[in-house]
């Protein structure tokens, strides 16, 4: 076995913990929680044909739209391992309205906001989905969380990650030291280090966005689109089209090998002046994670993710994300 190989999410998070003197182990002991729940996850997503789960549930949530059976149980089975993990005090959930409190007696320090299966909408047709988290510190007083808690800006959590259940299931995580690729090993349940210290190429040949909705764009994104789509060898154009529609997929792929990802702003629904996608599940989760590798995130009018002071759990926020060159580039025609 590779010395890589023998380097578990336990001991990665330990290790990273002696790095921060006077750590209480509850972050570790948070994370290590979340990590259980995307193993009993992934199992039901391997799972998901063989136990008939799939299909819609005939629920809807709070943003309207189809609630699938996986959904519900994801959501379910990090709510129930989180409330009395001990280590939080509030949780939100994209598929729920309100703060989720915690057990009595069971408050700690921290907050988790989480997608439980992002991308749901490929539950159905075998494409990667994910489980996207954000951890922040409690800022109220009180043993039980409150809403207070959960909105905060992006730059003050302490840890982001997701979970993408794809062709072999991948945990990729930060806490400020490096951003950290771990592959599931079935065979014996673990977690083995497969991805250290994840750096994003600055530059790609990558680009990742609903083309579908042309029609429906501002100026600046045609404008965009069509200058990465023109042929110019010697700045690698046309850039080749990339796009799941499972965001934790897209950002995936473009974090490994590089790309940029836009869900920005558009005329398609009157209802989402602001994208699609939701700040503290999403966008800012995401946004920690590409910083730490090298990356940018920002609004399509130029806002740092991570500085955005969010008002509502289910706020959404136009996104751009990726190497950073390519960000930089794709601002020219934003900003103008
Ligand atoms: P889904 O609706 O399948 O859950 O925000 C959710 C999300 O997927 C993202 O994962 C994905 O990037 C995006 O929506 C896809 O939206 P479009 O279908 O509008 O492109």
């Amino acid at each position: 076995m590779s010395k890589r190989l023998c380097v578990t999410t336990s001991r990665q998070i330990m290790d990273s913990q002696k790095l921060h003197p006077g750590a209480t182990g509850e972050l570790s002991g948070l994370l290590n929680e979340l990590i259980v729940a995307a193993k009993i996850i992934s199992a039901e997503v391997n799972m998901a044909g063989l136990a008939d789960i799939l299909g819609q549930s005939g629920k809807t949530n709070v943003q309207g739209e189809d609630v699938q059976k996986l959904d519900v149980f994801s959501n379910a089975t990090i709510k129930r391992r989180m409330e009395q993990c001990g280590y939080i005090c509030v949780m939100a959930s994209e598929e729920e309205d309100g703060i989720i409190p915690v057990l009595d007696g069971y408050e700690g320090k921290y907050t988790l906001a989480f997608d439980p299966l992002d991308g749901s909408s490929n539950i159905d047709v075998n494409v990667s989905i994910g489980t996207i988290f954000s951890v922040h510190r409690k800022i109220s007083d009180g043993k039980q969380g409150t809403e207070a808690d959960l909105l905060q800006k992006g730059s003050k959590q302490v840890a982001a990650g997701y979970i993408i259940y794809g062709s072999s299931t991948v945990l990729v995580y930060t806490t400020g030291d490096g951003v950290h690729g771990f592959t599931l090993d079935p065979s014996v349940g673990e977690f083995f280090l497969s991805h250290p210290d994840i750096q994003i190429p600055e530059r790609s040949k990558y680009y990742s966005v609903n083309e579908a909705y042309t029609n429906y764009w501002f100026d600046s994104t045609r404008k965009y689109i069509e200058h990465i789509k023109k042929i110019d060898r010697d700045s690698g154009r046309p850039y080749s089209l990339r796009y799941i529609g499972s965001l934790v997929a897209d950002f995936h792929r473009n974090l490994i090998s590089g790309g940029i990802f836009l869900y920005p702003r558009d005329r398609k629904s009157t209802d989402k002046p602001e994208g699609k996608l939701r700040l503290l599940y999403e966008a800012a989760p995401m946004a920690m994670i590409v910083k730490e590798a090298g990356g940018v995130a920002l609004t399509d009018d130029g806002r740092d993710i991570l500085e955005i002071e969010p008002t509502d759990l289910h706020q959404r926020v136009p996104l751009i994300i990726g190497s950073r060159k390519d960000v930089e580039e794709a601002m020219q025609f934003f900003l103008t």
